[in-house]
Order: C-alpha cells, then structure tokens, then sequence
C-alpha cells in the first residue's frame, strides 16, 4: 500500500453522515463513564470490539444495551457528546451529522426532551469552544420501539428542528434490523418526511428486508445506511437497485462495522465497488467508531488498500460526500470553498493541473 495514504487520510477534510453516538464514544471517554459507575462493574471488552475481532449483529446490539447503562443522565450524555464532536475534529472532519435515540431513563430523571437538548447544547458549547467541525443532528427512531414512539419521536424532532437554529435536520431510522417491520413505521417516516425533516433510513442491512426496502423507497429517503443486500448478487434485486439509482439516493457505507458485524464477509466482499462503479454517490462513514474501533480516517485508508483507490479517488469521495449532507445550502457552499482552499487541495492541484476542479 502506498505508505503516504495514512497521513493523507488524516489530512484530509473529511463529512461523516452516519455515525450513531453512542456507538461512538471512544476508549478514553468510556474508561471516565466506567470510573463513574463502579457498581456496574462494566468491563472494557463489554464496550468495544477490538480489531481483529468479530460478533454478530446481534451481539453487537448487546454492546449498545452495556453502553445505554453508562450514558444515562444528562451529565454523561454532554459529556460523551462533546467528546465524539471533539475526536471527529481531531480526525479532520470538518462536518459531522451524528445521530441519536432520544432514552427516558427513570433513575436519573432523564426525559426524551431533555435528550435532545443535551445533544443539541453539547453541539453548541462545542461551536462555542471553537471545535473545528460544524455539527447537525439526526434524531434517530429505534425501530424495535414500533409506530407509537416512532410518531412521537417526529413530533420531538419537528420541535427541535424549529426551534434549534438548524442544528435538527433530520431522523435516522435505525436499530436491530431482525426486530419490527418498517411497513408499521411507514406513517411517522412520512409525516416526518412532509414536515420537511431529510431521512436517514438503515435499510437491507440484512438480507431478507426486500420487501421492507421496496416499501421504504417509496418515501423516498434522502440517504440510504448501509444497503448491503440491496443489490440483485446478493439476492436483493434489479428493482430496488434501479430505484436507488433513479433517486440518486446516496449511500452511507460503513466498511469496519459491517465486517465486524458480520454481514460482510470480508473488505473485499463489500458492496462498496458495486455501487461506486456505477457513479453512484457513496459516503464513507465509521456508524460506531467507538464499538468497532475505528475512525474516518481509517475507513478512507481501508477503501484505498481494499479498492485501489488513489488519492485524487479519495479527496473526490470526501469533497462529493459534502453534497449529499443534509446541510442548508449556504453551508454546503462553506463547505466547498473550504475544501477548494485546503491545503491538500492546492498541492494536488498543482501535481495533476487541478483535475478534481
Ligand atoms: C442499526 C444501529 C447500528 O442512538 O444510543 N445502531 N442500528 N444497525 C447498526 N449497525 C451496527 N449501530 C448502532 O446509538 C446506539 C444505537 O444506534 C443504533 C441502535 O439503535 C443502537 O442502540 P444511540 O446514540
């Protein structure tokens, strides 16, 4: 491998669009939570998978559960918060939309608003502290929750999408991808969707939801997660692929975490190559860098070892990605006269006469 890629990729300016935030919390912020929780006697291994390692999707819903018991008060959720805007910053992303379910957790007195709040004040005292990402938030719908919180998670985050000076964008739906149907959730997607919230939809992360995809496409989502058996070589089918390719609909592929996760059998075998062949727009993003141990950096580094991807390859994925964020349009136009003025930019200009512009 080309042994410039590693700084390269760290140098590079980065979008993340699909990272859960409990998913997120690195080892350091989860060694201070353990310290606050001694009589949880929560271990290390009980938080991430280390690399090299592999569960199964269903394990890696055990992880998040271990997690939810040491982020339940205000206090830890502002804390976590502002550790993962920092660590995406230190990583070089520059835009981040992190995504959360909004928990009631009755011993500390934690209420669904209250969570939203959290998030939404940690984003902005990070915005305050001059941390150098821009970041929105996705309000994400647990899927095993069914369509009555569904319904009431869109009406939390219609409220803060009015009243948190843009940092509310959208909703995410998200959660173990065996349990539930989203046929049940169709109606709070939509009213979400008309109320002019974008969707973030985790869709086919698992085979056996053609059915479900077709259903959700009809919204249709602004952006696809993972999408992993959508496509006809892995028994989704030509429909659903010309769907999402007449839509445009990007999608957010997660290569660590769906290796780890084992619905990917190996790097090679992900569907990434499928899609980016076709043109279509494809976002790298890490969905858990704390639980998977990973980071944008490294998931830029794994997609060029694994695809071959050359640097002008990898400075295009990260600059395309800006136009498929749910971002208002004058921040996007920030965003691109920031990557046009980057330094990386300007020297790779002058190497191959500026053949990204
Ligand atoms: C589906 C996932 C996920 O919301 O508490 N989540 N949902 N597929 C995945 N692939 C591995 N990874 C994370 O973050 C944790 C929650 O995000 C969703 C699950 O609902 C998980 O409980 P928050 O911040």
């Amino acid at each position: 491998m080309d042994k410039e890629v590693e700084p390269f990729c760290r140098a590079l300016p980065k979008v993340e669009l699909h990272a859960h935030l409990n998913g997120s919390i690195s080892v350091a912020t989860m060694e201070r939570l353990i310290a606050r929780k001694p009589h949880l006697n929560i271990k290390h291994s009980m938080t991430a998978i280390h690399k090299g390692q592999r569960r199964t999707l269903d394990e890696c819903f055990q992880v998040f559960k271990v997690i939810h018991q040491l982020v339940d008060s205000e206090e830890d959720l502002l804390m976590a918060a502002k550790a993962v805007i920092r660590e995406f910053s230190e990583d070089g992303v520059r835009y981040l939309e992190l995504r959360s379910t909004p928990r009631v957790e009755t011993n500390t007195g934690l209420t669904k608003r209250k969570y939203v709040e959290t998030v939404i004040e940690a984003i902005r005292q990070c915005k305050q502290e001059d941390v150098d990402i821009d970041v929105r938030f996705l309000v994400a719908v647990d899927r095993r929750n069914g369509p009555e919180v569904a319904m009431e998670t869109v009406k939390l985050a219609e409220d803060y999408m009015l009243s948190s000076e843009g940092i509310v964008v959208g909703m995410d739906l998200s959660g173990d991808p065996m349990v539930g149907h989203g046929k049940d959730l169709l109606p709070a997607l939509q009213k979400a969707r008309n109320c002019g919230l974008k969707l973030a939809l985790h869709m086919s992360e698992v085979p056996c939801q053609k059915e479900e995809s077709e259903l959700l496409l009809t919204l249709p989502p602004d952006r696809i997660g993972h999408g992993t058996f959508l496509h006809p070589e892995v028994g989704g089918s030509w429909s659903l692929v010309h769907k999402v390719r007449e839509g445009n609909i990007p999608l957010e592929l997660c290569l660590t975490s769906n290796i780890m996760g084992k619905t990917v059998e190996s790097y090679e075998k992900h569907h990434f190559p499928y899609w980016y062949k076709l043109g279509h727009p494809c976002v790298l993003c890490t969905d858990d860098k704390g639980v998977f141990s990973t980071s944008l950096s490294q998931e830029y580094q794994l997609a060029a070892s694994t695809f071959g991807l050359d640097q002008e390859a990898l400075w295009i994925l990260s600059q395309q990605a800006i136009s498929c964020s749910f971002a208002p349009e004058a921040i996007k136009q920030q965003l691109e006269k920031r990557w046009a003025e980057h330094p990386l930019q300007l020297t790779y200009s002058q190497d191959s006469g500026a053949k990204r512009k």
